[in-house]
């Protein structure tokens, strides 16, 4: 295919994508859980996408990766871009070959991506339109109070007091700017990310109900 910058590379008539977005500890993956259980979406978390990059052996980006996941800065947007559009494509290369019939829209739940502007606008372009963004809104002494928790056994070299902050920091300052521009688009579900799983979830359910996202059995 020619590289016209401008062509996303999946076609949003074949596939969507679903954006995922919250603060540190917003519970961003345990919901993800519910809702490919549900509605059927495959979930690629940017930040695991990262991690697994992140030790892989012979990896180039391994120690940029590692330093930028402890000081809760953002990885340039080229790696994890390319990890993303990569997993998808193996996706559905996967699907193709297991003979999931080709009107069957392949659903994407992206997970801690876009973290800036510039990646939202920059993925839209060359990888593939979103058609919504499931908000998690989450205040921060909830969120440390589980990220702590988590981190006395998740081995997460983020999970800890000070990174913790400094992802707090980032996440105001660089990633709401994304939310804040999709809600102008009208593009945003925005769920109150508090209370049990269970509450969340249900939220989360509502919120696709009123914007006509139905479960799926595949
Ligand atoms: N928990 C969850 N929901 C709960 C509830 N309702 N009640 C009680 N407890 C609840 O949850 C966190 C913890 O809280 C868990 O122990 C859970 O059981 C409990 P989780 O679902 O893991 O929350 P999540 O929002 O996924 O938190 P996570 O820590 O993964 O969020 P981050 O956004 O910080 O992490 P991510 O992996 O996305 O990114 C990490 C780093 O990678 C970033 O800081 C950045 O450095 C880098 N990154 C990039 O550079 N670019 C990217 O595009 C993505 C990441
Ligand atoms: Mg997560």
């Amino acid at each position: 295919m020619a590289s016209d910058q401008k062509t996303p590379r999946f076609s949003p008539a074949e596939t969507t994508v679903v954006f995922l977005l919250g603060g540190p500890g917003s519970g961003k993956g345990t919901q993800s859980s519910n809702l490919v259980r549900d509605y059927g979406f495959v979930h690629l978390s940017a930040g695991d996408l990262l991690r697994a990059e992140q030790i892989r052996p012979g990896s180039q980006y391994g120690e940029l990766i590692k330093s930028y996941i402890r000081d809760g800065q953002i990885v340039p947007m080229e790696i994890t871009v390319a990890l993303l559009s990569n997993a998808m494509a193996d996706t559905l290369a996967e699907q193709a070959a297991s003979g999931k019939a080709k009107n069957e829209k392949a659903r994407f739940l992206i997970d801690g991506f876009p973290r800036k502007l510039d990646q939202a606008v920059f993925f839209e372009e060359t990888v593939c339109p979103s058609e919504f963004t499931l908000f998690l809104d989450c205040s921060e002494e909830v969120m440390e109070k589980r990220l702590l928790k988590r981190g006395e056994t998740s081995g997460r070299d983020d999970d800890n007091a000070e990174s913790i902050r400094k992802r707090f920091r980032v996440f105001v300052e660089t990633s709401m700017p994304v939310v804040d521009e999709f809600e102008k688009q009208d593009k945003v579900i925005k769920v109150q990310a508090t209370g049990t799983v269970e509450e969340v979830y249900e939220r989360i359910q509502d919120g696709f109900e009123k914007r006509g996202v139905r479960p799926s059995s595949f």
